[in-house]
């Protein structure tokens, strides 16, 4: 097929139409890419871009669609050389549609082919080429995919957890080594010949999150932000070979609900989330308390356990809400007496009738009493709080209007 054709065939083909129950993707296959590293560094990738003139991304586009849709993936290939295939990994499809080239087919040098499928459970997947799949996963061909559930919601599957943001954390690393041309440009064919390629052995240098490392990350929008009690989603996703311990802090109550695209019958609490290759894994947060720290990724050799390298995120946790485009402002009251014996009194004005909750944190902002809210009047006003089945020690009093959390006061308890 020649350019002129293909470029007018490009042209009509919908970039990725929307529909609700029919989704194109449209992915290019190139074997020229390049990937600033975060030494500066620029390196040849393999990867796939979503047009003719775009260079090819590590990770790829990430493909998102909803629990029913219909999905065609047109794959073209223009990677001067390698056939390439596009493996749906952990999404039930039919063996035409798995992508591993010696058990369907594959799509040669300037050819093009479909991938259709009907989007099973909602979940975290991803795809990546299964031509020599060792070397073009390493050299960057894989992407994310994330089915919602039928409706688009952010609802984790019909019937499942609601939440207000969705973060999605990919993990992979970088061994320089095998992207040089020697490496990426060995004999490709699918009939399972043996052409020995001198690979060296694996040993990453770069660990990457979504594609970046280090103080790439600062400028990616790779950072958890949220807010007390939001509940938030995060998606961890594996697809380099080395297996990674995510330590989420304990204030962010991180909870497992699903692993590689199926709902867990017993979900667990827990800081440490450990993901080997291949493995998704869906969190739910929710913080209890206002925070400032990171998430941290540890890199490990499959093999030796050996820590290869450490990435972290910041993750912050705000003890505002924000209304619309609006942060509220901090709300002054004061506590009397402070020190106190036991009893404090919370002592406020009112512009207006609202509906005032009271919170009991520690100074680590731990909640330890969340006393029920109760609607008030205009003018001043007084709450006595009993802390004498409290130990002695600081203790965080946080007033809420109408839900809204405001800024908070120590009380010391003699
Ligand atoms: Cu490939």
């Amino acid at each position: 097929m020649s350019w002129s054709k293909i470029f007018t065939f490009l042209l009509l083909i919908p970039f990725a139409a929307a529909a609700q129950d029919d989704v194109d993707v449209f992915l290019i296959a190139r074997n020229t890419g390049a990937k600033e590293l975060a030494n500066g560094d620029t390196i040849r990738v393999f990867g796939f871009a979503e047009s003719l003139g775009e260079q090819p991304g590590v990770p790829g586009p990430t493909i998102t669609i909803n629990e029913g849709d219909s999905v065609h993936i047109d794959v073209w290939n223009v990677s001067q050389g390698a056939p390439h295939t596009i493996h749906l990994h952990g999404l039930d499809v039919n063996q035409e549609n798995d992508g591993v080239p010696h058990l369907s087919w594959d799509i040669p040098h300037m050819e093009h082919g479909f991938y259709n499928f009907k989007a099973p459970h909602p979940g975290t997947y991803l795809y990546h080429c299964h031509v020599a799949s060792t070397i073009h996963v390493q050299a960057g061909m894989y992407g994310l995919i994330i089915v919602k559930p039928s409706d688009g919601s952010n609802t984790t599957w019909e019937g499942g957890y609601e939440y207000t943001s969705d973060y999605s954390y990919f993990l992979s690393e970088i061994d320089t080594t095998w992207h040089t041309d020697e490496v990426l440009l060995h004999a490709h064919d699918t009939t399972m010949t043996v052409h020995p390629v001198s690979i060296p052995v694996f040993d990453p240098q770069f660990f990457l999150i979504n594609g970046f490392s280090d103080q790439q990350l600062e400028e990616e929008q790779v950072a958890y932000n949220s807010t007390v009690n939001q509940v938030d989603h995060i998606r961890l996703t594996n697809i380099g070979y080395c297996g990674t311990r995510v330590i989420f802090p304990a204030q962010l109550n991180a909870e497992i609900i699903s692993s590689d695209g199926r709902p867990l019958s017993t979900t667990e609490v827990t800081d440490t989330v450990y993901i080997y290759p291949g493995e998704r894994y869906d969190i739910l947060s929710q913080p209890d308390a206002q925070f400032n720290g990171t998430i941290q990724f540890e890199y490990f050799d499959l093999n030796t356990l050996a820590l290869k390298g450490t990435q972290s995120i910041p993750a912050e946790v705000s003890g505002f809400f924000s209304v619309g485009e609006q942060t509220i402002d901090p709300f002054s009251f004061s506590l009397v007496p402070n020190p106190t014996n036991g009893i404090v009194s919370v002592g406020f004005d009112l512009a207006q009738a609202q509906l005032v909750g009271i919170r009991i944190s520690d100074v680590m902002g731990r909640l330890l009493e969340n006393l029920p809210a109760q609607k008030l009047g205009h003018g001043s006003h007084s709450i006595l709080l009993d802390l004498q089945n409290y130990s002695t020690g600081a203790y965080l009093i946080t007033v809420l209007l109408d839900g809204v959390s405001t800024n908070s006061e120590i009380v010391i308890l003699d």
